[in-house]
Formats: structure tokens, C-alpha cells, sequence
């Protein structure tokens, strides 16, 4: 069957179901929808396994992210930003942020028709093995907020006014440090950073409940993370990342409750099996739940207040660029199937009090469907390839890279 007529065929057997409205809703949706691209995935970053094996092809320096980082939004139209990283991607010596070297990069952007999204200050590189903004080191503390400070004028001249905050601090013994005074530590350095970047800068603080302290991190769950954002006073929220829960965690409550409380916030996207946040995003289902959340409270694809949409994936044995064209594709199907809730039979269900007819309904669209057809239709209306991965390898990119 052509490719044509399977998704005719999928839009006519979605729009029999769902009806003609959602089904041409999410394709319009699939079609707005953006998320920014981190350089840091495209990268080297061996953590000494397999001898430091690096998929063929990985781009070793910002000339080469940026280039990949293109060829993604040119088969994709979903990534026109990236998301940079100060002392990976505007440092001479991993140890300062560099102005200049930023600049630099956003001309790069501009070339290659990419622009700079959210700006995340690097805590967590040489002489943070104390922490960083809550180090006993009043130098190093010092050199962190600078740091921080440096990225609120970034994300302001440069980026789109996001700063994304991770911290790896906290313990790996009890006893090891004063949890309530750390607490607090953190507190002052960031409503200092606060005061000292652009009000119109959002600060995004993101949270992990491990790693790489395994006794306490010091912003170890969204609660911490609202509280922060709330006591600095204004325009700071959570970042949430969906690898940084512990197994089983509600994350649509999360989300749902965080839109409830006008909270604004943003997503670093990723799957997480076991461990951490490696993973490429799959189209699962705990995505769509999110994405029905994400939909319903107006915060994604041109909603009203759109929150910040990140991807934050490390594929150590994976080809990078199909990991990142396959989180692409996930996320679309996954906001496809969102867009196509009865939301209206399950308020009626709810009414009745019919649980599971209601919880039927919901996973109609949110398990049931097959949404690739919706995602291949927005695609061809935007003049893209109705399936970025086949593209790819047709492309003979990957061929052209495997010999950098
Ligand atoms: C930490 O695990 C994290 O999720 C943060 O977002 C970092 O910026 C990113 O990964 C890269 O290490
Ligand atoms: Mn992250």
C-alpha cells in the first residue's frame, strides 16, 4: 500500500471513531508542536563503560552538534532550538563561561537557520564535588552564581529567556552534611541569582531525586523545586524530567497539579527503564497521560501559556540522531493520541460514576489508537518526510558522519 493511501486510510478509520474535529485537531496540533534539541546528546560523553564506546558519527565539537542538530529540524520542522549547555558549549576551559564563545555560537544558530533555546548553566564539571551552589568553597559558590549570572544575561540576549537550573548537589552519607542548612544555602544563592538576571528571564529549577548524591540531593522533588521557584520571587518554576522520579511516580498528577497552581514550568523529555535519564522518549503510555494533562491545562503546542519543552536524552550505544528522530516521532504520536480524548464522554462516565467505562474511553485514545497516520499527515502538510527516521537513513548522512 502506498504511503498515501495508509495514512487516507488512518485519518478515515480515526475520524470514524474519534470524529472528523479531534482527529484534524491533532493534526494541527502535531504541526505546532516544538521542542529544543540539547547539543549535550549529540556529543561525546563516555562515562568510562566499554571502553568509552561513542556511536559512529557523534558530532565532536559544537560545529559538528549544531550541523546534526539542523539535519534533525530539517527532516523533522519539530526542533528549530537548541538547548545549550554554558561550560560544554561556550567554555575554553570547562571551568568558566565565555561570552564571546557564546556569541560565536549563535551566529553558527543563525546559519544553519537553528536558534539558541534554553540556556542551562553546567554545575556539575571539575571542582563541583562538593556542590555548586551550596559548596562550603565560598570561591566556588562565588564562580557558580557567577556562572548563573552569566546565563540569565545569555538566555536574555541570546536564548529565548529560559534558564534551566540542575544541581548535583547533596550526599552520599548520612551525616555527611547538614540537610536543613544546605537546604538553605541553596535557597540565598538562588534568590542572589534571581536578583541579579533580567526579570523577564524564567528560571526553571529541575529536580532528581538521585545523583550523584545516592544518601540526599539537595533538590530531590518537584515540591522542592515549587517551593524554591516561589521563595526567589518571582518568574522561576520547575523543571520536570522524567527521568528523575522514582519508579511508579504519578508524573500527570505532577503535571496537573503544577498547572492547577498556575505554575509555570518546563520538561526535559527522556525514558527512563531502570536508572537515570538515558533513554531516547518512547510513544508509552504514561507520554500520552502526561500530554492529555499538558493539553487539557493549555501549556503545550501554542497553548496559552506554553511551558518550556526540552529533550534531555544520552544515548551511549544508540546512533544519536535516530535516538533523537525516534523521541521526535514518540512525542508527536504521544500529543496525537492526547489530542483524541473524549474528554466530554469520560466528563459523562464521571457523572454516572462509571469507572471503568471511563478509564475505557481514556485509553480508546490514550493506549488504543493508532495515531502514526496523524503524525505522517502533518508532517506531508508541512512539506516534511511522512516518516523522519526512514528519511534519515535514505539520506546518507549518517554515511557522510561515520567518516568525521
Ligand atoms: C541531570 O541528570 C540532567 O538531567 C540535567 O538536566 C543536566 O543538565 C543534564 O542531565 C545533562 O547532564
Ligand atoms: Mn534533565
Amino acid at each position: 500500500m502506498s504511503v498515501t493511501k495508509w495514512i487516507e486510510n488512518g485519518i478515515e478509520n480515526l475520524s470514524g471513531e474519534f470524529g472528523e474535529e479531534k482527529v484534524k485537531k491533532a493534526v494541527e496540533l502535531v504541526k505546532n508542536f516544538e521542542v529544543e534539541i540539547p547539543t549535550w546528546s549529540l556529543g561525546p560523553f563516555g562515562g568510562g563503560r566499554f571502553g568509552s564506546y561513542t556511536p559512529p558519527g557523534y558530532a565532536k565539537n559544537i560545529n559538528q552538534k549544531l550541523e546534526d542538530a539542523a539535519f534533525i529540524n530539517k527532516l523533522t520542522g519539530a526542533a528549530p532550538m537548541v538547548s545549550a549547555h554554558i561550560l560544554w558549549d561556550f567554555s575554553k576551559d570547562g571551568m568558566e563561561a565565555d561570552y564571546e564563545t557564546a556569541l560565536q555560537v549563535r551566529d553558527e544558530c543563525k546559519e544553519r537557520n537553528l536558534g539558541i533555546g534554553s540556556i542551562n548553566p553546567t554545575y556539575f564539571l571539575k571542582g563541583s564535588e562538593s556542590g555548586s551552589l551550596t559548596s562550603p568553597c565560598r570561591e566556588t559558590r562565588k564562580r557558580y552564581i557567577e556562572q548563573t549570572i552569566l546565563g540569565g544575561r545569555l538566555a536574555k540576549e541570546i536564548g529565548n529567556g529560559t534558564l534551566s537550573l540542575w544541581f548535583p548537589d547533596g550526599s552520599l552519607y548520612p551525616g555527611q552534611i547538614d540537610l536543613k542548612e544546605t537546604y538553605l544555602i541553596m535557597k540565598d544563592s538562588l534568590i542572589e541569582c534571581r536578583r541579579k538576571i533580567p526579570e523577564e528571564v524564567t528560571m526553571l529549577i529541575e529536580y532528581k531525586v538521585f545523583e550523584p548524591g545516592t544518601y540526599s540531593t539537595t533538590v530531590p522533588g518537584w515540591g522542592t523545586s515549587y517551593l524554591l521557584a516561589k521563595s526567589m520571587g518571582g518568574n522561576a518554576g520547575v523543571l520536570i524530567d522524567l527521568g528523575h522520579h522514582h519508579h511508579g511516580t504519578n508524573i500527570e498528577q505532577i503535571v496537573a497539579m503544577l498547572i492547577a497552581e498556575d505554575m509555570r514550568c518546563g520538561f526535559h523529555f527522556n525514558t527512563r527503564y531502570s536508572a537515570d535519564d538515558d533513554h531516547a522518549v518512547e510513544p508509552n503510555q504514561e507520554n500520552a497521560r502526561i500530554f492529555y494533562e499538558l493539553l487539557s491545562g493549555g501549556v503545550v503546542a501554542g497553548g496559552e501559556k506554553n511551558w518550556a519543552y526540552m529533550i534531555d536524552q544520552a544515548s551511549g550505544r544508540e546512533n544519536r540522531i535516530h535516538a533523537l528522530l525516534h523521541s521526535l516521532d514518540s512525542l508527536q504520536l504521544s500529543l496525537a493520541k492526547a489530542a483524541l480524548v473524549n474528554t466530554d464522554g469520560i466528563k459523562e462516565c464521571r457523572e454516572k460514576d462509571e469507572i471503568m467505562l471511563a478509564n475505557r474511553l481514556f485509553n480508546d485514545a490514550i493506549i488504543n489508537a493508532d495515531v502514526r497516520p496523524v503524525a505522517a499527515k502533518a508532517r506531508i502538510e508541512k512539506g516534511l518526510p511522512p516518516d523522519p527516521v526512514k528519511a534519515y537513513l535514505e539520506s546518507g548522512y549518517q554515511q557522510k558522519i561515520g567518516k568525521r
